[in-house]
């Protein structure tokens, strides 16, 4: 397990030390890995440009609930050249996160391809079904890409091999971009939830989440993917492959309000941040924003 860093500005005021007997209600791991990206990447720099902008964000949710939830930040998994050992060693600490009565997992990538390893440690951890949401402008369905099993065009795909996890209980929202290859997957298993940009645009995002809430009413727990090119590019340009024409962070805001209130959510990561690409921390921060409201949604459910 990694040290804690000693950063006392981070999660503005929310972090408490580790402690085995007192659990903070959300614990953070950080994955700065991009080797697997297919075109422009940087996505390694996000965890650390993430966690630098806390001390600048209000200490409340956006309809003014100050956060009182508490944080363990167990730091970043250590960089290994060795691909196959790198993704060994999130799997293992991820699940020590996970099962650590924590209320919440909270992964920050790193590209996408750092979900198979975070998800495999997640669908372990738990006996019954589990659910897996993706909120993406890309399903990454492909079985192969670039050739390699585990690029960041794979995560889904790779994550439907865990036994606990049917198609039927996975749901994409915001997609707009496809491989051929995706398109036949998903034909072959319509129990898919797929829910393109455009359907969020003509139908809303709040009838759209609450269809993923009564599509995965029936699982055990949720994992909660999100990668910042689903946001339309006009919220977060600092990503490496982004998508024209989709939702904004507000959308994203309020499809995370719906799903956290219905579904039993213990994981979730964000992947795909680029700080060299980004302009002004703009991508950043919409991270940082939907983590803090994230935080009022956890901190709202447990007192309520
Ligand atoms: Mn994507």
């Amino acid at each position: 397990m990694p040290k804690l860093v000693d950063h006392h500005t981070r999660w503005s005021g929310l972090e408490i030390p580790l402690s085995q007997d007192n659990p903070a209600e959300i614990g953070i791991l950080g994955v700065p890995f991009d080797n697997a990206v297919s075109w422009r990447g940087g996505t390694r720099h996000a965890p650390e440009r993430i966690r630098s902008l806390t001390p600048h964000l209000a200490n409340t949710t956006e309809e003014g609930i100050p956060l009182k939830i508490r944080v363990n930040d167990y730091g970043d998994v250590e960089p290994d050249l060795n691909w196959e050992r790198y993704f060994g060693a999130v799997e293992a600490q991820a699940a020590k996160i996970i099962s650590s009565r924590h209320r919440l997992a909270f992964f920050l990538g790193g590209d996408h391809s750092v979900g198979i390893p975070l998800f495999k440690a997640f669908a372990r951890n738990f006996s019954g079904p589990v659910g897996y949401i993706q909120f993406d402008s890309h399903a990454d369905l492909a079985d192969n890409f670039e050739g390699h099993p585990w690029s960041h065009a794979n995560t889904a795909r790779r994550n439907i091999e865990q036994s606990n996890l049917s198609p039927n209980h996975i749901a994409f929202v915001g997609l707009r971009s496809f491989l051929k290859e995706e398109m036949d997957y998903y034909a072959a298993h319509p129990g898919i939830g797929w829910h393109t940009a455009r359907d969020i645009y003509r139908r809303g995002i709040e009838t759209i989440a609450h269809e993923v809430v009564e599509q995965l009413k029936d699982v055990e727990a949720v994992y909660m993917s999100l990668d910042i090119d689903g946001i339309d590019p006009s919220c977060t340009p600092g990503t490496g492959t982004p998508e024209h024409g989709g939702p904004a962070t507000r959308e994203c805001l309020e499809f995370l309000r719906i799903i956290f209130a219905g579904l039993p959510i213990k994981a979730m990561d964000i992947v795909e941040v680029s700080p060299p690409l980004d302009i002004s921390d703009i991508t950043s921060l919409a991270a940082l924003k939907v983590m803090y409201e994230v935080f009022g949604f956890v901190q709202t459910l447990k007192t309520t």
